[in-house]
């Protein structure tokens, strides 16, 4: 089944007439009411009417997370506070949150976005999902929920952790979907194996996204749980999850193209590059109201088809995601820049700036070391001392980064000191 054929099916000139229209209608309205944007634009001397349609759209500047962070909490919103109806946020590379705000239309639009992706995945009014992304300022959560419930669907939201109250509700209430990050998935595979529940479940699809996995990920989890499993992908600046998701054809992943343009550029000189080459991918939302961006660099590197896909959509595909071109790490489904950790460690008096973060994954779930120098003056082989400075820096950290970290305590002049550009992260995860 195809949840909204007449959009996801239009011709490439039906589609490129839409997005035309509602370039023109946006950039007017961005203009008109984030005083930041008509600063930029006028800058680059650019005016509103200067764009006619998509084929203008090079001549916009792009816009980064540095100016969502220029404009913390809410420098970019362009409709008036009493029109947003909700607030997501996410890392920003400084510790400061990016903090994205949506009104009813553009709420009941991630909805439908959504709820095409779960299509795509097969999924009907008749299922019964559990949503185990976390709710909350994460829009994994609330995001999956909306467009589960507009799907017409019996939704469980179950968010993340207690796996094994998830599994027992999974068999009791007879739950055909879930939607959680890949590993968590993986890691409930191994629950549901080891509690001997495999053969009691009536799973039949998945959704998965919100970190990179591989093909071969996608496959150990439609072996392990006999099921389909769909990448869907999505970022909380342009709306959540439901930019784009894969269809039965695993094919790439189809972006909801009359709501997000894409382009794909080269990241070191900006350039647009050919459909079919790599690069880092660029969206301009073409009808939000709560904060529109236009030309978002989002840092994720893909290449673009433009062709029909077999399923019969005409939507523009991206292919799996081949990383980031800035340092983003995800751990546990959560954003963290190094930064974020420096910031932090800054502010502790016991300790240098010298840090290494040692990322892991053991049974399928993320785990951050971060192993801290203690100053001279400050080291102290005394238990008592290590434990009380311990806790200190696993407070600062946690409450920097929104998710706990084993904190090693290392003696004066003991991590490596690099001389090149200074390397504060090992990363021993395997995709797969
Ligand atoms: O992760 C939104 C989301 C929630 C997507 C649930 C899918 C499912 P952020 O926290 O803002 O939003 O993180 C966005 O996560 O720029 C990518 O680097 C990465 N990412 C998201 N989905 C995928 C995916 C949500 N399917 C950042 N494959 C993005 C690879 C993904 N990376």
């Amino acid at each position: 089944m195809i949840w909204n054929e007449q959009m996801e099916c239009m011709s490439r000139e039906e589609m490129t007439k839409l997005q035309d229209e509602r370039l023109v209608k946006l950039v007017k309205y961005v203009y008109d009411n984030v005083e930041y944007y008509r600063n930029k634009m006028d800058k680059c001397g650019v005016k509103p009417e200067d764009i006619k349609g998509i084929c203008d759209i090079t001549k916009l500047p792009y816009t980064t997370k540095d100016d969502l962070r220029d404009t913390y909490p809410f420098g970019l919103f362009a409709a008036p506070h009493s029109d947003i109806v909700r607030i997501h946020a996410s890392s920003g590379t400084t510790g400061k949150a990016t903090v994205v705000g949506y009104t009813q239309n553009d709420i009941d639009m991630w909805s439908e976005c959504v709820a095409r992706c779960m299509s795509m995945a097969g999924v009907t009014k008749d299922d019964i999902i559990q949503v185990a992304y976390g709710y909350g300022l994460f829009t994994g959560g609330l995001g999956a929920h909306y467009g589960a419930e507009r799907l017409g669907a019996m939704v469980v939201p179950m968010s993340t952790g207690n796996s094994k109250k998830l599994t027992t509700m999974m068999v009791d209430f007879g739950a055909t979907a879930i939607a959680c990050t890949p590993s968590y998935l993986l890691h409930l595979s191994e629950v549901l194996r080891d509690e001997g529940l495999i053969d009691k479940i009536k799973l039949k699809a998945a959704i998965c996204g919100a970190e990179p996995w591989t093909e071969k990920m996608r496959h150990e989890i439609e072996t392990r749980l006999n099921i389909t499993a769909h990448d869907i992908y999505g970022l909380s600046e342009i709306m959540g999850p439901g930019v784009a998701c894969d269809c039965k054809e695993h094919a790439g992943l189809h972006i909801c193209e009359d709501y997000f343009y894409p382009e794909i550029i080269d990241a070191k000189t900006l350039e647009p590059v050919s459909d079919g080459e790599t690069g880092e991918l660029v969206f301009t939302t073409l009808t939000k109201e709560g904060i529109p961006l236009i030309r978002y660099r989002t840092k994720d590197l893909t290449s673009i088809t433009r062709e029909k896909c077999k399923c019969g959509r005409t939507s523009a595909r991206i292919s799996r995601f081949k990383g980031r071109s800035d340092d983003m790490l995800i751990i546990r489904g959560v954003n963290v820049f190094p930064s974020q950790v420096e910031a932090a460690l800054i502010n502790v008096e016991e300790v240098t700036p010298h840090y290494m973060m040692i990322v892991d994954r053991e049974n399928n779930l993320d785990s951050l070391e971060i192993q801290v120098e203690v100053d001279s003056k400050y080291y102290t082989d005394e238990i008592k001392g290590i434990e009380k400075l311990t806790k200190k820096i696993a407070g600062v950290i946690q409450s920097a980064l929104g998710i706990s970290a084993k904190i090693k305590l290392m003696g004066p002049n003991s991590l490596k000191r690099s001389e090149g550009k200074a390397v504060h992260v090992i990363d021993n995860r395997k995709l797969y």
